[in-house]
């Protein structure tokens, strides 16, 4: 048998890749009812195939180095096209630039392989800098939309770390070949973060939810999540913007909130699981939470449970940008099952499995936050009578 000519490292180490990528999954013990949490990543930079970070060659690459290495595999859109599951991840590279690519398994929380190449968008913009946190939009119009984060270099201040927000849209047929369209105007909001397209039209037009801010990091006058509606697509420009879940005093948005997965349609309204950042004395805590509009007015709140739906807990704690958790990406599969593709600390991508009647009961079911700690007291002792009264009622 002739020997390989592949340099025995790589061969040692696609070994372990494999068998790393073919492991199974389970859920966790972690129970609250409301979904479940999997045992293992659905993504990390192990996920990542060799070939993107060796040079394979032997002989220009004797040490078996990495040549370009994969820092974190993180905040990835997801759709479920032909019965395949695909996540469209954010790839930040040692150098810290961003960029994405499709990973496709047969199941939705387990056995994900990235494509043969990232995606390489049409460099449309010569100032953009960064790309991020891609949601999918499977529209009425047959389009696939992508919105991410495009950021550049903000040149009008003197001060080297200031950039600018803005939202990229592209759009496929197969998650291969990407058109890239102008960036989103927001006529009254200079930057932008966090937008994702509604699958259907609202009056004839395109219906985007934003998130209006005045500055790079702090959302400044923007109040929450907002609502604006665009005529052409090809040129999209939203002249107003109506905010729909706010952020709010000593709450979990207090911060800045934004969309997170692109809207799911139920029967009883727009089902968002967005994220709200609060500020503390380590930094901003990023978790994801509930909220639900009309489906006859996109703009309008119907529900909005009080607290979180999914925080930080054990080793999603840590990472490059501890205490986050964030999504951008969920499928509603066939029978009524939803997986939340969450990516913790801006490192790797876990996956929460629940229903759309699990959720829109929590969503309709829990109370509202009632803001004030006495308030929120008052709202448990009421659910402990309640239960006090029941146990009685059933001589427990
Ligand atoms: C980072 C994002 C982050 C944003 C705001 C960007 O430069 O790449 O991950 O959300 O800054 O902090
Ligand atoms: C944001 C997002 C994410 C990131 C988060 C925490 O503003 O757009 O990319 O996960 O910050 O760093």
């Amino acid at each position: 048998m002739s020997q390989s000519k592949l340099h025995p490292e790589y061969l040692r180490q696609k070994a372990l890749q494999d068998a790393y990528l073919a492991r199974k999954n389970k859920k966790t013990d972690f129970y609250n009812g409301i979904y479940d949490r999997w045992e293992n990543p659905v993504l990390t930079r192990e996920s990542i195939p060799l070939s993107w970070r060796f040079d394979l060659n032997p002989e220009t690459n004797p040490h078996f180095m990495e040549r370009l290495g994969v820092n974190a595999v993180f905040n990835s859109g997801a759709i479920k096209l032909n019965g395949k599951y695909y996540l469209v991840a954010r790839i930040e590279g040692n150098d810290r630039k961003s960029f994405f690519g499709v990973a496709e398994s047969d199941s939705p929380v387990e056995g994900f392989h990235f494509w043969e190449k990232p995606i390489l968008l049409p460099d449309t913009c010569p100032e953009e800098t960064n790309v991020y946190d891609m949601r999918l939009t499977q529209h009425e119009d047959g389009w696939i939309y992508g919105v991410f984060c495009s950021e550049s270099k903000d040149n009008s201040v003197n001060d080297l770390s200031a950039a600018v927000a803005a939202a990229g849209i592209v759009r496929t047929k197969d998650l291969k070949t990407w058109e890239r369209l102008p960036n989103l105007v927001t006529k009254r909001s200079p930057q932008q973060r966090n937008v994702d397209l509604l699958p259907e039209f609202v009056n004839g037009k395109y219906a985007f939810y934003t998130r209006p801010m005045d500055d790079f990091i702090d959302t400044g006058s923007g109040g929450g999540v907002g609502f604006g509606l665009c005529e052409d697509i090809t040129h999209a420009v939203i002249d107003e913007e109506i905010i729909t879940s706010p952020r709010r005093y000593h709450t979990i948005t207090e911060a800045k909130n934004g969309e997170g997965a692109t809207p799911i349609k139920t029967e009883k309204g727009w089902l968002h699981i967005a994220h709200g950042v609060r500020n503390t004395a380590a930094g901003l805590r990023y978790v994801i939470y509930v909220f639900v509009t009309a489906l006859d007015d996109p703009s309008k709140v119907i529900a909005e449970p009080s607290g979180f739906l999914i925080a930080p807990r054990d080793w999603e704690r840590v990472g490059d940008v501890s205490n986050v958790v964030f999504t951008n990406g969920a499928i509603a599969d066939d029978d009524g099952s939803v997986y939340i593709y969450y990516a913790a600390s801006d490192t790797r991508l876990h996956v929460a499995s629940t229903t759309i009647d699990k959720l829109l009961d929590f969503a309709f079911n829990t109370p509202a936050d009632p803001l004030r700690s006495v308030d929120c007291v008052k709202q448990r002792c009421a659910l402990i009578d309640k239960n006090l009264e029941y146990l009685k009622s059933i001589g427990e």
